[in-house]
């Protein structure tokens, strides 16, 4: 459970750090699988559906940047997403009926992983209602070296940032191009077991890795059951067995939001990384570079 003080920081600034909430086994064991799913990656030549790769990235010398959607190709990950250690944490934020919107796992190595570019998760993923937020799980311990993920207080309560770039959706905000001063952005630090959880529309962002240790960060975004993603739910039988907790709901809440849309998916594709090549200008250099 969260105690009162900290739901009042997630409420001010739009994010909140518990730290070592996971505890050492579950913490551990988290450690251990995170390493076997990447060490079964290691030989890969191409991104697929759950590797996705750093351009430098060769089989002799593996660099995984992302494990995509980590709940739907690995029980471990899919019973963690459910375990009451996380949802307790955000029931008091979201309700009491609770669904897994994604996952994913930023490995962000050392000596170059990838950064990611400020953005806010509500531009991806708009919900008929605002209880939408993202549990960042710390594999490794995170400080102000290895590329920390770094969070605007404040910014939850809007306004929403251009994402795109030209006529495509290009997932980050051109900062030279806003002025947005995002210098009181704050990281996101603990030690290897502390989870993070931050709003949909906090503006976030994180630069590379340039420590030599990596950065192996868990994201998992959940919703109030009764929201409804605005981007629909085309696989309906998928969507119902994302709520991880509670009942679904009999409607959906509509509530006053800001929304832009479409998406059209630039042609370089629309994973993260490869959409933000798209912008104009980059705050923490161009992302296909190798630090
Ligand atoms: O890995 C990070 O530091 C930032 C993660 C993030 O915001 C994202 O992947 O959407």
């Amino acid at each position: 459970m969260l105690e009162a003080s900290q739901v009042e920081t997630y409420r001010r600034d739009g994010f909140v750090v518990l730290p070592g909430h996971l505890g050492p086994a579950l913490t551990a064991e988290l450690r251990r699988e995170t390493d076997r799913i990447l060490a079964s990656g290691h030989g890969m030549r191409e991104s697929d559906a759950v590797y996705d790769l750093e351009p430098w990235h060769a089989p002799e010398a593996p660099a995984i940047r992302r494990i995509t959607w980590p709940h739907k190709h690995f029980e471990f990950f899919w019973e963690l997403a459910k375990h009451p250690v996380i949802l307790d944490a955000i029931a008091p934020l979201i309700g009491d009926a609770i669904r897994l919107h994604g996952s994913k796992i930023n490995t962000k190595l050392g000596a170059g992983g990838a950064s990611v570019e400020w953005h806010q998760d509500w531009a991806f993923y708009p919900h008929s209602n605002a209880d939408v937020l993202a549990v960042g799980v710390m594999i490794d311990d995170i400080d102000a070296e290895n590329g920390p993920m770094m969070v605007m207080p404040g910014s939850h309560r809007g306004p929403l940032h251009d994402h795109h770039s030209g006529e495509f959706f290009a997932g980050a905000i051109d900062i030279a191009a806003t002025g947005l001063d995002v210098a009181p952005a704050l990281p996101v630090t603990g030690r290897a077991g502390s989870i993070s959880i931050h709003h949909a529309m906090a503006v976030h962002g994180s630069d590379f890795n340039r420590s030599g240790r990596s950065r192996r960060f868990l994201l998992y975004e959940y919703a109030a059951a009764d929201a409804w993603p605005l981007r629909g739910a085309p696989d309906y039988a998928d969507f119902r067995a994302r709520l991880v907790r509670g009942r679904e709901p009999d409607d959906y809440r509509m509530e006053k939001a800001p929304v832009r849309m479409p998406f059209p998916t630039p042609p370089v594709g629309g994973s993260v990384y490869k959409a933000q090549t798209m912008l104009k200008h980059h705050f923490f250099g161009k992302t296909q570079a190798r630090a």
